[in-house]
């Protein structure tokens, strides 16, 4: 058998190494008897075009961004793109992705409506804004034209600062940032860095605001139809690959800043908000919370209500 695992990175980012590693664990546990062919961002289209591709079953198996570029079919999944609503720290956090019931039971089968199967949750850490005018407080984000994923919801978060918002492929985010048609933006370290996101941006703030969260998925029908075995073959490895990942992200993640921070031809000024500064965040965010648990249509508020209480009990909270 031979399996395509599209994914929305370059080589040597998280997602196509995640795609990569999990392509030798299947191949090595099943005798050579499947082979996983891993695709960086771009060889079947855009983030958007690839979330299609997997649910008209076109590949197997892909790694997309929930709140990113399925916002609109699947509400629910922009649940990932609330500020300060899962915890800060990437550790805590992938512990609720691994084990919430409320996202690998629940939010797994309204996404299976729409014929992707979410196999697991996890993150590439911890997200920071960059900018030219050096983000420290709400205020500052005025008046700026952020880029976000293809998920309205991400519009509330931002409005609450009183910045607009740009949908937009990363591909074109790097042109778009240096034309300053966009103003700012949000990612981990590492994918600041290696989509060298910093060369044209003046400052990043460590805001802790969120955590990037990337899904493992399947396509329904071909996952249901898999034999047993195999399916159990798929299920372990990437039960197997959560903390894998972790470590992977935490790695690069520490290399990312480094890089940032040694580019001495692109000097970066690297801002991390105090506990004060991140309360002044948090007051503005909070509201958002409510608004998408009774606001938005489409969302199941027993979802919302089932993680938030899942996530007090990771953080004793
Ligand atoms: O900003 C984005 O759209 C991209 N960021 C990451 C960390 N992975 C893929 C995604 O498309």
């Amino acid at each position: 058998q031979e399996w395509q695992f599209v994914t929305e990175e370059l080589q040597g980012e998280v997602q196509y190494e995640y795609a990569a590693e999990f392509a030798n664990r299947i191949n090595e546990k099943s005798g050579g008897a499947i082979t996983v062919e891993p695709l960086e961002y771009g060889a079947l289209g855009s983030e958007v075009d690839q979330a299609q591709l997997l649910q008209q079953g076109g590949v197997q198996l892909a790694v997309m961004s929930p709140p990113g570029f399925t916002g609109g079919q699947v509400p629910d999944g922009q649940i990932f793109s609330l500020h300060y609503f899962f915890p800060s720290d990437p550790e805590l956090v992938q512990e609720v992705l691994t084990n919430s019931k409320a996202l690998n039971t629940d939010l797994r089968a309204k996404y299976e409506e729409h014929s992707i199967s979410p196999l697991s949750y996890w993150t590439e850490g911890s997200m920071a804004w960059t900018s030219n005018v050096g983000i420290e407080s709400p205020a500052d984000f005025e008046g700026l034209n952020v880029r976000v994923q293809e998920s309205p919801l991400m519009r509330e978060s931002y409005d609450a600062y009183g910045a607009t918002v740009q949908s937009l492929s990363w591909g074109e985010l790097y042109t778009a940032l240096d034309r300053e048609t966009v103003d700012a933006q949000e990612n981990p370290l590492f994918f600041i860095s290696s989509a060298s996101f910093h060369e044209v941006q003046d400052s990043v703030t460590i805001s802790k605001h969120n955590n990037y969260v990337a899904m493992t998925t399947a396509n329904t029908d071909w996952y249901n139809g898999l034999d047993e075995n195999v399916k159990a073959l798929v299920d372990e490895t990437v039960e197997e690959m959560q903390s894998w990942v972790f470590d992977e992200q935490i790695a690069q993640n520490e290399a990312g800043l480094q890089a940032i921070e040694e580019d001495t031809e692109n000097p970066t000024e690297i801002i991390e908000l105090t506990e004060d500064q991140i309360a002044a965040f948090k007051e503005v965010a909070e509201p958002v919370h409510q608004y998408y648990r009774d606001e938005v249509e489409g969302v199941d508020p027993a979802i919302y209500d089932k993680l938030k209480e899942e996530i007090a009990e990771v953080t004793g909270e």
